[in-house]
């Protein structure tokens, strides 16, 4: 989408049925658009990427038998960013081995990453490094990574303090929270930052400043440790 058209569309969001023939509708949603970006989840089996998709999409949490993702799925679901509506369509990949070269394929197409780890697994947490490893390898260069540690809700179990999160997502200059599929807690930001960071690459206007994502997640996030939000 072009700058202007972004713009155009930013000054007149009342979407009336005129504007709607320059949108496009998401057959999946059947909600109309202005514009779309591919994020991908990844992380080791079972940190939670199917849930944190699930939360963010229909606000709810898949408690129960753990069901390992086969390959890899996606969901649609489009959101408002500064009047635009943006569709973001969200691969869940499959976090075990074995699927892993079913997944190399789909690394080149996306604009976002969300890389997870789980809290509560100290083995999840040190293969970030491997993970980002293989994003380097198969993604675009310019991809937005975020790392996210997840299960945050888990407090007693917890064996991955946040600063070593915080640590090594500045280790890698990329942005970094807890998140809780199970709660909710920071699902919908983590997604929405990068709506932000997206539709601001494309469509930034000369006199307008650049969107600060480390800074807008510091200023929007639920912290962990007080206030009982996690
Ligand atoms: N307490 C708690 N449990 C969670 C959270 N997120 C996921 N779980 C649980 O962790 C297990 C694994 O969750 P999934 O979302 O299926 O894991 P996954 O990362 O998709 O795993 P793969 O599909 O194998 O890659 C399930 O039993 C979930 O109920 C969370 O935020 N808090
Ligand atoms: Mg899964």
């Amino acid at each position: 989408m072009s700058a202007r058209r972004a713009s155009a569309l930013r000054e007149d969001s009342s979407s009336s049925s005129d504007e709607k023939q320059f949108l496009q509708r998401c057959p999946s949603t059947n909600e109309y658009f202005d514009i779309a970006f591919k994020v991908m989840l990844l992380g080791d089996s079972a940190v939670g990427k199917t849930c944190f998709l699930v939360q963010f999409k229909d606000g709810a949490f898949l408690a129960g038998n753990f069901i390992a993702t086969v390959g890899i799925d996606f969901r649609n679901k489009v959101v408002t960013v500064d009047n635009l509506k943006v569709k973001l369509q969200i691969w869940d990949t499959a976090g075990q081995e074995r699927f892993r070269s079913v997944t190399h394929a789909y690394y080149r197409d996306a604009q976002a990453l969300l890389l997870l780890y789980d809290i509560t697994s100290k083995s999840s947490f040190d293969n970030i490094r491997a993970w980002l490893t293989e994003i380097h390898e198969y993604a675009q260069k310019d991809v937005v990574i975020m790392l996210l540690g997840n299960k945050s809700d888990m407090v007693h179990e917890r064996v991955i303090k946040q600063e070593e999160g915080q640590k090594l997502a500045r280790e890698y200059g990329v942005p970094f929270m807890e998140t809780s599929a199970k709660t909710g807690v920071n699902v919908e930001l983590a997604f929405l930052a990068v709506a932000k960071e997206l539709k601001q690459r494309v469509s930034q206007q000369p006199n307008e400043p650049k969107f600060q994502i480390h800074e807008y997640i510091e200023s929007q996030k639920q912290k962990s440790g007080c206030c009982g939000f996690m």
